[in-house]
């Protein structure tokens, strides 16, 4: 068995950008170039632009700002707001899935496709479900799960499916989140010019809007996906590139909001979609995804990934992209310009997402449908227009198993082990493979690819180290799609794990890195790690389970960063939060808090000592509990 290479990769990438030169094409390589090197007042977190009698920059002559705010309110609002601005953007998304929810009708664009866990959360909510129709009980809770976002009084309600422990320290630490936007706003209000500048309370109110994120938007947003699309199942598919096809018209899917990017596959899968396809002359369609909203319809359809992040640009360079078709969140406005530079069709489709250059289509819940096919058909029109000299497809691809929710670890690993462990539907067979040593412990892989790191290769070398310690991978966002490209979602990976994880996989027919989904359905490893603490009677801090992001980038990782952390879980990143112009915000965040939430952040951009660091941090843990 043998993984593609981050050589390999890149190898790839540098053809794709000949093309790229011959056409005239910029590329995130160049203009990384021309970015550097990077603000140092930006990097250390010590510039301040909130009023106008800035910007101030904090120097050892100029200790504070006109306003007189030292090093560490600048940074710690900077912090602050870093997170505002990610648990916003996962919240909003969420926002989204449940008003997509307040539209599913029998029969219609959306659907209840998992009418079950539609009525387990609305029994967790305290809503009557006895003989009700179960499209009237999707609307009652659309419209709940909305009023979490601007409820009056109370916390998220979602908060209660955490261990009783941790919600003990979040209410007395004082960031149990109350309603989702509140947590927000409440963030930008105390970041305002003359508000707070006391690094410990901003801090507090981090944690409590990436709780807010967590344990709030997010899980709006995984929850009701699962209630709309299915929960997610183990199923097979493909990624990278090679998962384009040259003779296909080719639709790829780019952002995070499932409403679209299901819509678009349910119609490029259709008999008359396929037959137009064919009269403009190709073979047949294929969708493959970028990004988020790639693992999202990966998880429930095995649709092919072509990609994460940072080969955005790539999937356009192939000269084979019929349309690139986007939501929201982590899309470069320099596809706008690039696809001018070929035949692509870059479509933006949200109001919340309108860039230059693109072909500006609205999508919404109520017309989903009709918009699909309007999407679908303008990519066959397109396919006419290739010019075949310049398609190149570079022929890299892995076979990948995903589709790991909970609920499919769960029932995964049920009657896996041979021990005495005979109660099926918990999470127990995975802590007596925990237990008894023949797993050392879990991370949680996720994020982004930044280029501050070389692309990927973080990802990639440390579930390789992680694996081969017996140390199992949950991963999400664009490392799972970093890991599935080089082939770490291939069953057959199992000869790269230690004896007892190679065991495990090959009794549970798991491949050594699990997919778990978008970045929102981190919120799926916010539940594993509450379930594990419940089955097991420890507390999540106990679990010899950390979370690690070595390449992230944006607002959203930090937000996600917060509420890891806040829910008991160490955290390890590759790339600093630029806090480190402030030793008391520093501090906080890599001890202090851990007097609140029993967890903090490490930060080390070594990367085979971050792994050594992830090591010792799950080995202590067993040491502490006697394992
Ligand atoms: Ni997450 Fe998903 Fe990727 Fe980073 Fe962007 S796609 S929400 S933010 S870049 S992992
Ligand atoms: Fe400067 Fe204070 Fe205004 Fe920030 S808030 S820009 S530190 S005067």
């Amino acid at each position: 068995f043998k993984l593609t290479t981050v050589e390999e990769f890149e190898a790839a990438t540098a053809r794709l950008l000949e093309t790229g030169a011959k056409v005239g094409a910029d590329s995130w390589q160049m203009r990384v170039k021309n970015q550097t090197p990077h603000c140092k007042f930006g990097e250390q977190g010590v510039c301040c632009r909130i009023c106008s009698m800035g910007p101030c920059r904090i120097t050892p002559k100029a200790p504070r700002g006109i306003c007189g705010c030292d090093v560490h309110g600048i940074v710690g609002r900077n912090f602050l707001r870093f997170t505002a601005g990610g648990a916003a953007t996962h919240s909003d998304h969420g926002r989204e899935i449940c008003i997509t929810l307040g539209h599913a009708k029998e029969g219609g664009d959306y659907q209840v496709k998992d009418p079950e866990k539609l009525i387990r959360i609305a029994k967790e909510w305290g809503v009557e479900t006895e003989g009700k129709d179960i499209y009237d009980l999707a609307h009652e809770m659309s419209d709940l799960a909305q009023e979490e976002y601007g409820k009056i009084r109370g916390y998220s309600r979602w908060l209660k499916r955490a261990p009783q422990h941790t919600q003990d320290l979040w209410h007395a630490a004082g960031i149990e989140p109350r309603a989702i936007d509140r947590e927000v706003s409440c963030a930008l209000h105390m970041t305002h010019m003359g508000n707070t500048s006391k690094p410990e309370a901003l801090i507090r109110q981090a944690l409590r809007n990436g709780l807010s994120d967590g344990w709030g938007g997010s899980m709006c947003g995984t929850e009701f996906s699962d209630v709309l699309f299915g929960t997610p199942k183990p199923i097979d598919t493909e990624a990278n590139l090679g998962v384009m096809n040259a003779e296909n018209v080719n639709i790829v899917v780019h952002g995070h909001d499932p409403s679209l990017s299901e819509m678009i596959c349910e119609y490029a899968d259709s008999k008359e979609m396929i037959d137009y396809a064919k009269s403009m002359g190709a073979k047949g369609i294929t969708v493959s995804g970028v990004c988020c909203t790639s693992n999202e319809v990966a998880m429930r359809r095995g649709i092919p990934m072509a990609g994460n992040f940072l080969q955005q640009e790539n999937v356009v360079l192939t000269g084979a992209c019929e349309a690139i078709v986007v939501d929201v969140q982590c899309i470069f406005p320099a596809l706008g310009p690039l696809s001018k530079c070929f035949h692509t069709k870059f479509i933006t489709t949200s109001p919340i997402c309108q860039m230059p250059d693109s072909d500006f289509i609205e999508f919404d819940a109520g017309t989903a449908g009709e918009k699909a096919k309007q999407i679908v058909k303008l990519a066959c029109e397109n396919f006419k227009n290739r010019k075949p000299e310049l398609v190149h497809i570079p022929d890299l691809k892995h076979k990948a198993t995903v589709g790991y929710s909970v609920e499919a670890i769960v029932k995964t690993l049920d009657g896996v082990t041979n021990s005495q462990v005979d109660e099926t539907g918990t999470t127990k067979p995975l802590l007596e493979c925990i237990t008894s040593g023949v797993i050392r412990g879990a991370v949680a892989m996720v994020g982004c690819n930044n280029p501050k790191v070389r692309p990927d290769t973080a990802h990639i070398e440390l579930m390789k180290k992680l694996i081969a310690n017996d140390i199992v991978i949950i991963a999400s966002g664009c490392s799972a799609q970093a890991a599935a490209r080089a082939g770490l979602m291939d069953k057959a990976a199992k000869d790269l794990c230690g004896a007892g994880l190679k065991r495990v996989c090959e009794l549970a027919d798991i491949p050594p890195v699990l997919h778990m989904g978008s970045c929102v359905d981190i919120s799926r490893m916010l539940i594993l790690a509450s379930e594990l603490a419940k089955d097991s009677g420890l507390n999540i801090s106990q679990l010899p389970v950390v979370g690690c992001a070595p390449e992230w980038m944006s607002e959203k990782a930090v937000s996600i960063g917060n509420y890891v952390v806040a829910t008991g879980l160490d955290t390890y990143l590759g790339v600093d939060p630029y806090v480190s112009g402030s030793t008391e915000v520093a501090s906080l965040l890599t001890e202090g808090v851990r007097d609140w939430v029993e967890a903090a952040y490490t930060v080390e951009k070594d990367i085979d000592k971050l792994g050594d660091l992830m090591i010792a941090r799950i080995e202590e843990k067993r040491d502490a509990l006697g394992i």
